[in-house]
């Protein structure tokens, strides 16, 4: 029989730990298929970071790196640089990325290095519990926050593909989601880009995609589905916020 859909050969077969709903999963298993299509697998590092998907080193079929807490871009630097004929990328979460890790986010891209940033934001701290993240929505109830993020004390949510698309050395910075089937062609595509763009030396490439949480948000996976599209798209829309190479605008 002729088989038509199957795992990409770039996961292994370590069963997910993931929460059931969790898209941390989709994202895993859309990395993984670019790999395949773009015949990268033994040539590509990942970077995991600190988050749920820190055993991403475990379902990857090629190295990775734990970096501690947010510097998975420092880290994906230093091997970049030490072997530039390798793929490399990071996987972080927002606590990871937009946190603790902002100056590495920022200034790994001020630097344009050329690395491909997938960028998972559940606007929570997942793998701790629920904690506010620095994407966390406006009156968002969280563990740290349980009359809703008050924007007066606790500021106003990260939106880090808008911010990363005024940095000279982005060549992609693009938010998706993977909440319907369309969406989640779009995000291939996107993921496919960055990594495409690190094969052709555009510079620093991050796809955020809009993920849940529903574990920590307490819900079933289809009302987080529907709370990501009733909350999440309209504080942060969807699509392409920069497209080129880095430096393009000075030139
Ligand atoms: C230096 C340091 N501070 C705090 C922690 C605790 N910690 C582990 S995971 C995490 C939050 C991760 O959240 P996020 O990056 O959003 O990933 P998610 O689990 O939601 O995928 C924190 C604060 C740590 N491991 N190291
Ligand atoms: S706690 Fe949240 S982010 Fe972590 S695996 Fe469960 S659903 Fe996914």
């Amino acid at each position: 029989m002729e088989v038509i859909f199957k795992k990409p050969h770039a996961l292994t077969d370590v069963p997910f730990h993931y929460c059931a709903g969790c898209t941390h999963g989709i994202v895993h298993r859309l990395v993984a298929e670019v790999i395949d299509e773009l015949g990268i697998e033994g040539k590509t590092v990942g970077v995991s970071p600190v988050g749920c998907a820190v055993m991403c080193y475990d379902y990857f079929n090629c190295d990775v790196i734990e970096a501690p807490h947010g510097r998975a871009p420092a880290v994906a630097t230093g091997i970049k640089r030490a072997l530039p004929d390798n793929v490399v990328f990071t996987y972080q979460g927002d606590g990871d990325l937009a946190a603790i890790g902002t100056a590495e986010t920022v200034h790994s891209a001020t630097r344009g290095e050329n690395i491909t940033v997938i960028f998972i934001n559940n606007t929570i701290y997942g793998m701790t519990g629920g904690q506010m993240a620095p994407t966390s929505l406006p009156n968002q109830v969280t563990q740290t926050t349980p009359y809703g993020r008050d924007v007066n004390t606790a500021g106003y949510p990260i939106r880090v593909c808008e911010l990363l698309s005024n940095v000279d050395g982005v060549a992609l910075a693009q938010r998706v989601a993977v909440d319907c089937v369309k969406n989640v062609n779009i995000a291939k595509q996107a993921i496919k880009k960055a990594f495409q763009n690190q094969i052709d030396k555009k510079g620093f490439s991050i796809v955020e995609v809009l993920s849940t949480c529903p574990t920590n948000w307490g819900m079933s996976p289809v009302e987080a589905l529907q709370w990501l599209r009733d909350n999440m798209m309209p504080y942060y829309p969807l699509g392409v916020y920069k497209d080129g190479e880095k430096g393009d605008r000075l030139k």
